[in-house]
């Protein structure tokens, strides 16, 4: 009798909670936002929630999608791979009809696999290692460019515009970082010597014996892939070690934290790739407005996740269905008018246009100076 009632029990605690769950993601369409929302890296997660939300927010406030109101999944991954796995594992779990993220390539790349497997649409708004989208997955795309393609302005620049004889590559061992570096030292050919290539540990505080083996070997820049946190104090401590070479890193420095981390002196004259200031994009301008006045200054990816977010949506909206395969071929056909401009996405689920330049860090500030 006892075990017939708890067996009873049980069936009514399942269907009770079958129907509460199936009721929930009834009412609502979830959306996941996905990256380091919390340690050394969150000025990143919190751009891209920032610049997701606000999208999530205007398309609410038109009464939402397909009938119903959307609600934002946040997923913190640290910037770490296995906690990226998890993240998405519950994003999946939970229902999310597509995701915003993440920023780490060492993040997409492994969470793209559990996307893949549940049909759910990933548009990362800064995850530029060539790998991500190279897998052949239908549901996987960015906004963003990638590193072949960074990494070969950075070294035309040097090459072509510096005309620098002899550099020193150093990266973060991360597979953004490493990737960049990578691409960086294979687009300047035989024109530009590496005098010294080497990593660094992420996480680590005190770069002085790697930058005083640079040192010796006297080269004209340094290149580093990596992100603003390790980037802002390689900068710092080689000032304080009298190198004068300036730095050269990527879209991953390119944060005002870099800045306050390296000071505005020894920042200076800094070189960083991105794509172009979104102050003089005539489409960005709206954005701008709301997003200043809602969180502040933009950070390098609020725009980028913002238009990720704003493309997921409409591609649901025209699927007319939540089906991740469906909206997936939608995204693949879909023309976009972004905050960025004009957005398609070839077959890989890379945009047709990644338009890197050059900038430079000058009075505490950075500048674009060079369009290839
Ligand atoms: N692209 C900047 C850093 C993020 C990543 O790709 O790992």
């Amino acid at each position: 009798m006892k075990r017939t009632a708890a067996v009873a029990f049980l069936l009514c605690a399942t269907l009770l909670f079958s129907f509460g769950c199936q009721k929930k993601s009834a009412d609502t369409i979830r959306i996941g936002i996905c990256g380091p929302m919390t340690g050394d890296q969150s000025k990143m997660g919190t751009d891209f929630r920032n610049g997701a939300s606000l999208a999530i927010e205007e398309w609410n406030a038109k009464g939402g999608i397909l009938g119903k109101k959307i609600e934002t999944l946040i997923g913190d991954d640290q910037h770490d791979p296995k906690q990226a796995v998890s993240v998405a594992n519950k994003m999946v779990n939970e229902g999310a009809v597509g995701v915003i993220g993440h920023f780490n390539s060492s993040c997409s790349i492994p969470a793209s696999d559990i996307y893949n497997r549940a049909g759910i649409p990933m548009i990362s708004p800064g995850s530029t290692n060539p790998q991500l989208t190279e897998k052949g997955y239908n549901n996987v795309f960015r906004v963003c460019g990638r590193d072949d393609q960074q990494g070969k302005v950075a070294a035309d620049y040097v090459t072509g515009q510096l005309k620098l004889k002899k550099v020193a590559v150093l990266h973060d061992k991360t597979t953004y970082g490493q990737g960049l570096a990578d691409e960086f030292k294979k687009a300047l050919g035989s024109k530009t010597e590496v005098v010294y290539y080497g990593g660094i540990v992420q996480g680590d505080k005190d770069f002085k014996s790697v930058l005083t083996a640079i040192r010796e070997k006297d080269p004209e820049l340094i290149f580093f892939g990596g992100i603003y946190t390790e980037m802002g104090l390689l900068v710092r401590q080689a000032k304080e070690l009298g190198i004068k070479a300036p730095f050269m890193s990527g879209d991953g420095s390119i944060d005002p934290k870099f800045i306050e981390i390296a000071g505005a002196d020894a920042a200076e004259g800094t070189y960083l790739t991105f794509s172009p200031d979104p102050n003089n994009i005539p489409t960005a301008k709206d954005f701008i407005a709301k997003y200043r006045a809602k969180f502040g200054e933009l950070g390098p990816y609020s725009m980028y996740a913002y238009d990720a977010a704003n493309i997921l949506l409409a591609a649901i909206k025209e699927a007319n269905t939540t089906s991740g395969r469906e909206i997936s071929d939608k995204l693949h056909s879909m023309d976009f008018n972004g905050a960025v401009g004009k957005i398609k996405f070839d077959q890989k689920g890379d945009v047709t246009i990644a338009p890197y330049v050059v900038w430079i860090t000058k009075n505490g500030k950075f500048v674009e100076i060079w369009k290839p």
